[in-house]
């Protein structure tokens, strides 16, 4: 039995040794990103039994990716190596405040050669949450076909759909992203989401209108990432605002989304109350962005129980 699986493209991340913008950037450090696996190393490491459903090139890098997500503890016998269609790269541009850029160059994703039927019914039947976010189908090929067949495989099996617009403007535009993602709210059972994504989805701007709007498509649990404004929160009729978690330095900011939602699932399998789970994601959103690189800083259970203080720490 898995708790949770997801779908998504892993990329090869160039990780700057220096900050500023990156045409000044010489050297770099070879690291491993990717939203949807991101999100599964952060369940992984919080305990969760979690899937990740992909395609790698039949490359050095692919065979690096395969190793380090085995290493992760996460199940990985649906995901393949690939010949033709080199592993997925991204450089990343780091500013002094943890801000950055990505340049990808994912222009013929190892995910490409996936279809629909490749996705396995028996895998479905045996979980409880699919994860899906809008990077894996801003990737072309017949992503897009394979999410919304993951999505009829989950609500047939009785998983709860989780998803993170995650809209990444570089791989696809706005109107696309915005018919494409919308298209699959109804089927959604949490939504985990920023503030201006949500925007760009629904047309509308403040939280109250975005919760609003979220809660008529009938999806049960509803997050609101609010960065350094903390998260809102919406389940049972209940609208819960979760004060921000303030790291001890910001160093990276990317990932903490991906945290953030590891978290939030975790709480919702722990059936924990909304107050508690949206606090524990935020603490992770929190010290991911205190390391550098896109999953470095994903915490291990005890690691996000000490920070909370309902843990003693022991020196090992
Ligand atoms: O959410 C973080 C990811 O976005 C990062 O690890 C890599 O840009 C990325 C992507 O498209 O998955």
């Amino acid at each position: 039995m898995l708790d949770v699986i997801t779908i998504g493209d892993a990329l090869i991340t160039f990780q700057p040794s220096t900050r500023g913008p990156m045409r000044f950037a010489h050297t770099f450090e070879r690291k491993v990103g990717g939203a949807e696996l991101n999100f599964a190393i952060g369940c992984a490491r919080l305990g969760l039994k979690t899937g990740w459903i992909s395609r790698l090139g039949n490359d050095e890098f692919g065979r690096y990716i395969q190793h380090f997500v085995r290493g992760e503890g996460i199940d990985i016998s649906r995901v393949r190596l690939v010949d033709g269609y080199p592993t997925s790269l991204n450089f990343k541009e780091m500013m002094e405040d943890g801000s950055g850029r990505t340049f990808y160059y994912r222009f013929h994703s190892p995910t490409s050669t996936m279809t629909p039927d490749d996705l396995d019914e028996n895998y479905f039947k045996r979980a409880k949450v699919l994860h899906i976010t809008g990077v894996f189908p801003a990737i072309g090929g017949r992503n897009y076909d394979i999410i919304k067949r993951a999505v009829e495989l989950a609500k047939r099996h009785r998983l709860l759909v989780s998803f993170d617009p995650n809209i990444r403007l570089r791989l696809w535009g706005r109107e696309e992203a915005k018919e494409k993602l919308t298209a699959l709210l109804p089927d959604v059972d949490i939504i985990l989401t920023g503030e201006d994504e949500a925007e760009l989805l629904l047309g509308v701007k403040s939280v109250r209108a975005i919760i609003h709007s979220l809660s008529d498509f009938g999806i049960g649990w509803i997050a609101v990432k609010r960065g350094e404004k903390g998260a809102v929160g919406h389940h049972n009729g209940v609208t819960v605002e979760s004060p921000p978690v303030k790291p001890r330095k910001v160093v990276d900011t990317v990932g903490a989304g991906d945290g953030f939602d590891a978290g939030f699932i975790y709480g919702v399998l722990q059936n924990w109350p909304l107050d508690r789970t949206l606090a524990f994601a935020n603490t992770i959103g929190s010290m991911v962005v205190s390391v550098s690189g896109d999953n470095e800083g994903l915490p291990y259970l005890e690691d996000v129980l000490i920070q909370l203080g309902e843990k003693d720490f022991i020196e090992r």
